[in-house]
């Protein structure tokens, strides 16, 4: 298939301009002046498919880093598979996600990682990658990640928090961290001090406070900060890069900087839902009359939503705008509320904890540029650029240029996006996180390796196009 995307503003990380893009096959083969005739040829004429992109953006398609498609959680199973998850993802201008493959305590990682391939394979409508969570820190596993990156996985996630699930204690996370500075790969990790948010929820579902709310009482953010601080630390002595998964405390981000500031390879990510969701105006909500004061259950996750009137929101749109984080993934987790948030009705600690956001992070982002919080390239940085960058698919994935897999977002700034269910709705969820949420743009085609998954309204793609991603090294270390 030959494509030529005509007349559109190509938006990179580091500026705009204006180009007709031409596709052939899976890849990107040239960028071209506007109206350019290659060596006499009329491109337009010469290709099957033409693509009037005047007066909209061209991006690379959009990178989730971070998404649990079939995880189980709390009794029960995120509710998008990899095909419903991935169809949603390439309707919102997502072309490749980087699922978690889990290895639990007792587990061997080469099962956990085999039962991944198993879900995912045949199944994704984009191309998909893993990360390695390694819920069982022992000698098999640690000599298990000496395979990881054989097997293009480059990064491995640790808990600190989730005692008796996937929890890492201080001298398991110093060895993985020691063991992955030695192979190159890339430590993320969930910092919130399990153990000190357990007694808190347990003392608040004692004195009868049950309702969602408390979620994020108990998650309080003085242990977003301390495990923070821990993990670099941890990360410090071993000079093991670290990736901090969904920041939504300002004072982790503030630890992250510090970090920074002192010449540490650290990094941090944030997630839709802590640049827009609050403690009080969700995990609080009650409006909903199926579901009255267990409306919150909607957005319990973890890290939870935290206090407007402390300001986390605005530190994280800060955070993007000064590169102390560097990246937006959904940690998309969905789970419906019948039958599934339902589980914690009377006690918030039975939640299954997540949010569905993989359709709509592209859009949620692109609003921060309407709005002013960040710059169109940066949005593109945030979302793309960087994601490819961080985990090793640069030059492939994150950019549009000759030699790049075809993977490319028309989005339409004159455009309107109405979000919730009944309107742009693909996730396997009984509910939007984003109801009522109203986006100045478009996501008009989405292409991924040539193929137009997207367009006109219709979706064009298929279970099984999407590719297993052999990640390289991460690309992005000072
Ligand atoms: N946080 C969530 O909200 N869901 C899955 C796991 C996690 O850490
Ligand atoms: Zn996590
Ligand atoms: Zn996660």
């Amino acid at each position: 298939m030959t494509i030529l995307i005509k007349g559109g503003t190509v938006v990179s990380s580091t500026g705009r301009t204006v180009a007709d893009v031409l596709v052939d096959g899976e890849s990107v083969v040239a960028v071209l002046a506007p109206g350019s005739t290659l060596l006499g040829h009329d491109l337009a004429a010469s290709v099957e498919t033409v693509i009037d992109a005047t007066g909209k953006y061209v991006i690379p398609g959009g990178i989730d880093a971070h998404t649990h498609m079939q995880l189980p959680f709390g009794g029960t199973e995120a509710s998008d598979t990899f095909e419903t998850g991935t169809i949603a993802a390439a309707w919102g201008g997502t072309t490749s996600i980087i699922d978690f493959a889990v290895q639990k305590a007792g587990e061997r990682v080469e099962d956990g990682l085999a039962a991944w391939h198993d879900k995912a394979r045949g199944n994704c409508a984009v191309d998909y990658g893993f990360h390695q969570i390694i819920g069982g820190v022992d000698e098999q596993s640690l000599k298990a990640m000496e395979t990881l990156v054989d097997e293009g996985i480059t990064s491995y996630k640790m808990f600190m928090a989730y005692p008796g699930v996937f929890y890492a204690t201080d001298d398991q996370i110093l060895r993985a961290m020691q063991k992955a500075r030695e192979l190159g790969l890339m430590t993320m990790m969930h910092a919130e001090n399990g153990p000190v948010i357990d007694v808190l929820a347990e003392q608040l579902y004692n004195a009868g406070k049950t309702t969602p709310y408390f979620h994020g009482i108990a998650r309080a953010w003085q242990m977003e900060e301390e495990a923070t601080h821990r993990a670099i630390m941890l990360a410090h002595l071993t000079d093991a890069p670290l990736y901090v998964v969904h920041v939504s405390a300002k004072q982790a981000v503030e630890q992250l900087a510090a970090a920074r500031d002192r010449g540490q390879n650290v990094f941090g990510e944030t997630c839709p839902q802590y640049l827009y969701l609050s403690l009080e105006e969700q995990l609080g909500a009650t409006g909903d009359p199926t579901w009255g004061d267990f409306e919150g259950a909607k957005w319990v996750c973890s890290t939870p939503l935290r206090s407007r009137a402390e300001g986390h929101q605005d530190a994280m749109w800060q955070g993007l705008r000064t590169n102390d984080l560097q990246m937006v993934s959904t940690d998309h987790c969905p789970f419906c509320m019948k039958d599934q948030k339902e589980l914690g009705r009377g006690d918030f600690r039975a939640i299954p904890n997540g949010i569905g956001s993989i359709e709509h992070r592209m859009d949620l982002l692109y609003q921060g540029v309407v709005t002013g919080q960040i710059s169109l390239e940066r949005w593109v940085e945030l979302t793309s650029t960087t994601p490819a960058r961080m985990f090793g698919l640069y030059g492939k994935k994150g950019v549009i240029a000759p030699g790049a897999d075809a993977d490319i977002v028309v989005y339409d700034p004159a455009g309107h996006t109405s979000i919730g269910v009944g309107k742009t709705h693909h996730m396997a969820m009984d509910h939007s996180a984003w109801e009522g949420y109203e986006i100045d743009g478009h996501v008009d085609v989405v292409i991924s390796r040539g193929s137009v998954l997207v367009s006109d309204g219709a979706f064009h793609g298929r279970a099984g196009h999407g590719q297993y991603l052999k990640r390289g090294l991460t690309q992005y270390l000072v």
